[in-house]
Order: structure tokens, then C-alpha cells, then sequence
């Protein structure tokens, strides 16, 4: 499926007036989701920025139907309304095309808080998309630490930076046994897109992370969101994979590094613009903390690579 950014329709689910920080990576790819979903979908949200973001009732910054459930909920919630369509359908009261439900969640959401609810969601398989927008962090309450948030990044509450991994959320969504699950980058909108059209596609349970650079949590400029998001790619920091019924395939530009066609960006430049990591600057294991964090980039690839050969 090959898609052109300029046939994408001017439809748009974030409209003026979301309360959303300028240049939101939550923002930006809820609309390139909308391009791909179009206006028959509904959403459902934890709390987040993305919730915080919709501005003073009664209006709304978002163009389709919006939920707001809480954390423990957004798998039975999701599940529940995909099963009250269906019996609709099937009982003739509703006719043309069942709408796309969809959950629009964050980290904290999806890796820690709501986790329990959309494991058993996919173990069911649901007939809907879990996104997660995946700012390694809390950022609505304060930027405090969550599952993702990778080790050594400062948050207010590991102000010395993170003393342990993160989950591979996506890996673990895998060994539910998911139609699909898939990665995805703001920096890559044309794979993002064809990502999100495919699982629209896809009867049962799909889970789809993007990855989203927080200019006010991880301390960069707000311009430079999508540029982070694309070095974040570049260095192996972030992976770019899906998989269609367990097969898992990598995408361009992670098969290259994989691959070693191409050499990784250098990570001293991903890290060294973010003000999350500025406490490594001065410390006198810099040299050894960057040789760690390389050499958990090459162990991730080559264990995904690993994975895709199976
Ligand atoms: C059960 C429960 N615990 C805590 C909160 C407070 N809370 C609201 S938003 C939020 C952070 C959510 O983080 P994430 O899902 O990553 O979204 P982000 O804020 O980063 O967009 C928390 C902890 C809550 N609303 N409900
Ligand atoms: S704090 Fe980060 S995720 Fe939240 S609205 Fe601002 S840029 Fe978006
Ligand atoms: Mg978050």
C-alpha cells in the first residue's frame, strides 16, 4: 500500500483551539490517525494531555465523537462499545459502515495504569485499535516517570535520572497474539499512515504505538519535535516494526540499521539535546553510560531482527 501525502484528505480530528502546547506530539499524530481513519471512528481517551488538551467544555478541539473513560476502563470500554455496535448492526438498527473505535491513550495509560484492562482486551480480541502516544512519561500530571520512560532520563520523580529499563510494551502486546501490532514515528507519516489504514482493515484487536518526543518533558525546542522523533529512529533508539498475525516484518530506516546497510545517528546528538539527560554531561561515567545505552540499542535490534526471522 503506497501512500502520497498529497492525496491525503483535509479532513482533521485536532481543530484550532486544542489547549495542547504548541508542537504536541500527541497532536501531531492524532492527526496524521485521522488522516488515515477518516471521520467514521470514534475515540476513546484516558486521562492525559490528550484529554487536558480538548479545552473548556462544552467545546471540543477534536471533530469526531469523544469518550473519556478512566485508566482501568479503556480496555472494557473500547471492548464494550465495538460489542453494543456489532449487536446494533446485526439487529439491523444500524446499517452502512461499523465506525472504527479507537483508544487514544498515553504511557502512563497504556504501560502502567490501564495495562490490566487492555491485556485482557487483546487476549479476547476486541474489534478495536489501541493507540499508544508514547511520551515516556506522565506528562499531564507533572512529568513523573512511567513504564516507558528509559533508563537514565531525568522526571520529577527520578530527578537523577531512571535507575532501570523500560518495558518493550509493544513486544509484550505481540505475545497476546494480536492480529496486529505496530511501531510508528512522526518523522515517517507516510508509514505511520499506512499502519493505521491497515489496522482499520483488520477485524479483532490492533495495538499501534507512536512514538512522541515531549518538547516540555524531555527539554528540547518545541520546534524540534518531529526532528527528535526522526533522530530517535536514526540512532536505533526507537524501532520502527510491525507484524501482521505474529510475522514480524522491520520497517525502514530500523531493517537498514538491522541490516547494517546503514550506520546509526550518533546518540551522544539524540541525547545531548534533550535537557532530560543533561545530568550525564558533567558525570564522569558519561563515557561508560553512552557504551551501555549503544550497546542496549544493538542487543534490541538484533534480538527484533532475531524475532522477524521467525
Ligand atoms: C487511577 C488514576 N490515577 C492517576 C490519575 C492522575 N493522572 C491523570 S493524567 C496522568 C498521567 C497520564 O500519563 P500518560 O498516560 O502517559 O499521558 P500524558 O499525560 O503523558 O499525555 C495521571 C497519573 C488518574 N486520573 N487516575
Ligand atoms: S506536555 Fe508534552 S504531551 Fe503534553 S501537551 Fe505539552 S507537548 Fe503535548
Ligand atoms: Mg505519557
Amino acid at each position: 500500500m503506497s501512500i502520497s501525502i498529497k492525496d491525503l484528505p483535509d479532513f482533521e480530528y485536532v481543530l484550532p483551539g486544542s489547549a495542547a502546547c504548541a508542537g504536541c506530539p500527541s497532536a501531531i499524530a492524532l492527526r496524521m490517525v485521522g488522516k488515515a481513519l477518516g471521520e467514521n471512528a470514534i475515540m476513546l481517551m484516558t486521562p492525559s494531555c490528550a484529554v487536558a488538551s480538548i479545552g473548556p467544555l462544552p467545546k471540543s478541539c477534536y471533530s469526531i465523537p469523544v469518550l473519556n473513560v478512566c485508566f482501568a476502563s479503556a480496555g472494557a470500554s473500547a471492548a464494550g462499545l465495538a460489542m453494543a455496535l456489532d449487536a446494533l448492526y446485526e439487529k439491523g438498527r444500524l446499517t452502512g459502515e461499523k465506525p472504527t473505535i479507537f483508544n487514544w491513550a498515553g504511557d502512563g495509560g497504556t504501560y502502567d495504569i490501564g495495562f490490566q484492562g487492555i491485556s485482557a482486551a487483546a487476549e479476547r480480541n476486541d474489534d478495536f485499535i489501541h493507540f499508544c502516544y508514547n511520551n515516556e512519561a506522565y506528562s499531564n500530571t507533572g512529568m513523573q516517570r512511567s513504564g516507558a520512560t528509559p533508563i537514565y532520563a531525568a522526571t520529577t520523580t527520578t530527578p537523577l535520572g531512571k535507575e532501570v529499563h523500560r518495558k518493550n510494551l509493544p513486544l509484550l502486546m505481540l505475545e497476546h497474539r494480536v492480529p496486529y501490532v505496530a511501531t510508528a514515528s512522526l518523522a515517517y507519516p507516510t508509514d505511520l499512515i499506512r499502519k493505521v489504514k491497515k489496522a482499520k482493515d483488520i477485524r479483532g484487536f490492533k495495538y499501534i504505538e507512536i512514538h512522541a518526543p515531549c518538547y516540555t518533558g524531555w527539554k528540547f525546542p518545541s520546534s524540534d519535535t518531529v526532528k527528535m522523533s526522526r533522530l530517535a529512529v536514526q540512532t536505533g533508539s526507537w524501532l520502527l516494526w510491525e507484524a501482521e498475525f505474529g510475522k514480524v516484518v522491520l520497517n525502514s530506516p530500523t531493517s537498514l540499521l538491522a541490516a547494517e546497510k546503514i550506520k546509526p545517528a550518533p546518540l551522544e546528538e539524540y541525547i545531548g539535546k534533550q535537557g532530560r539527560y543533561a545530568h550525564l554531561a558533567d558525570s564522569p561515567q558519561k563515557e561508560e553510560i553512552l557504551a551501555a545505552m549503544e550497546k542496549e540499542i544493538r542487543r534490541e535490534l538484533k534480538f527484533m531482527a532475531a524475532r522477524a526471522e521467525l
